[in-house]
């Protein structure tokens, strides 16, 4: 079986809607000319941008209840990577893969590599996992693990985010995303003073062993597994431990990761102010860490997110660069699926962000002009770029229509009559 689906189908599909595509964003082009926008430029701004896909995405993930595995589960990093292929090869906006360790460990990470490249993907940054016992582990993350109390839990979290780090340079990874899941269930449990102490002391002897050309991201998370108080609980906290790291320490932002209805875009504003802002894991949330797919609950916020990321581009702040990777999981749907219409959703507010004037808005601003500023962002994003989206995939060689593409393909049923299939059961991701 060839591993992924055969351009010469793509193509035929994409026969059929071309015209389209080229009727409509030549009306589009036209449209935004009247705002003196070069249609051209945002194109090959929005063809430049990737955002990774998460290597554990590509499973059907589950609630803390009941995981209903889908058919044809990748069986292992190899299937996974495959899977990551079609996404890149249909959608063309995911040119990298995030992988979490131990999770995706193999024998051989060299041919780990190749077998990216025959795909046509890269490795982005590393996730390493202290939230759950591996197999065989001599001690237990039970009550934390960089933060344990215990000094031999925390070194052997702190050598694993080692191993992590090396495997990761194996692949061509530059960056180590931290999360833990060390907290507490009960007042009085911790003393939250010192477990912030010991989360730095563990964190200095990873930073330590960075590569030179090396980040290490900082993920918070308001609660979960711990649900009283959580050691990384939030930006302020991330900010507190990378600020004492170093500059190779920066604060990454899961969407998902914060109280309701706090503004997420002022964090990053803040993050990319104070040069701390790492990057993202994009999805969507309507209670907590719900890891629903991007852009489909609330867009306008996935919008105002980008909104400062372009405004931060476009005014060239000092060492603005951050990784962009999705963080979902899928219950109801088919991965794949998701994580290509996700890609597109991330593709689709940049592409909007990229459309707002800057300069009415700058001037909107320092006149007081409310009404006036945010009808400049509303206009942004009430714009239609679809035909610029299906544009850029067409041009890459991805499909115009993925999902339709990816559903005629016949792949999933042809992966199943080779993976075998999984029972569903105990719970999945948190
Ligand atoms: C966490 C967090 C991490 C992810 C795990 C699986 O909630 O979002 O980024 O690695 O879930
Ligand atoms: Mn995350
Ligand atoms: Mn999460």
């Amino acid at each position: 079986m060839s591993p992924l689906i055969d351009a010469a189908f793509v193509a035929a599909q994409n026969d059929k809607l071309a015209r389209h595509v080229h009727h409509d964003y030549e009306h589009l082009g036209d449209q935004l000319a009247r705002r003196d926008i070069d249609i051209e430029t945002v194109r090959r701004q929005v063809a430049a941008f990737g955002v990774a896909i998460p290597s554990w995405g590509v499973g059907t993930g589950g609630t803390r209840f009941a995981r209903f595995p889908g058919p044809g589960e990748p069986r292992h990093v190899f299937d996974k990577l495959q899977d990551c292929g079609v996404i890149q090869q249909l959608a063309r906006a995911t040119p990298t893969v995030s992988l979490h360790i131990p999770w995706d460990t193999c024998s051989d990470y060299a041919e780990l590599r190749q077998a990216a490249a025959d795909c046509g993907l890269r490795f982005d940054a590393m996730n390493s996992n202290t939230f759950s016992d591996a197999k065989g582990a001599a001690r237990s993350y039970k009550f934390g693990s960089l933060t344990h109390t215990d000094p031999a839990v925390r070194a052997q979290a702190v050598e694993h985010n080692l191993q992590v780090i090396e495997i990761g340079r194996q692949l061509g990874s530059q960056a180590l995303t931290v999360w833990i899941g060390d907290g507490t269930n009960f007042p009085g449990q911790q003393h939250f003073r010192r477990a912030f102490e010991r989360y730095l002391e563990s964190a200095r002897r990873i930073y330590a062993a960075l590569p030179g050309d090396w980040r290490m991201f900082l993920e918070h998370k308001l609660c979960e597994p711990a649900f009283y108080a959580t050691v990384i609980q939030d930006w302020g906290s991330s900010h507190l431990a990378a600020s004492a790291l170093g500059p190779k320490a920066q604060c990454l932002v899961d969407l998902g990761h914060h109280a309701p209805n706090v503004n997420i875009e002022m964090i990053v504003a803040r993050l990319i102010a104070a040069g701390k802002l790492a990057g993202f894991h994009f999805n969507d949330s309507k209670y907590g860490d719900d890891d629903l797919d991007a852009g489909s609950v609330a867009p306008y916020r996935l919008f105002l997110v980008f909104n400062e990321l372009v405004a931060a581009a476009h005014e060239r702040v000092a060492g603005f660069d951050p990784a962009y990777m999705l963080d979902q999981s899928h219950n109801v749907t088919d991965p794949i699926e998701s994580l290509m219409v996700s890609a597109g959703a991330v593709q689709r507010c940049h592409a909007q962000a990229l459309l707002v004037d800057r300069a009415a808005l700058d001037a909107a601003q320092e006149a007081n002009d409310a009404l006036g500023a945010t009808q400049l962002l509303k206009r942004a994003f009430e714009t239609d770029v679809t035909p610029l989206l299906q544009r850029v995939r067409l041009d890459a060689g991805g499909a115009i229509d993925p999902v339709g593409a990816y559903r005629a393909s016949g792949y999933r049923a042809r992966v199943a009559a080779q993976r075998p299939a999984v029972m569903g059961g105990a719970g999945g991701i948190v």
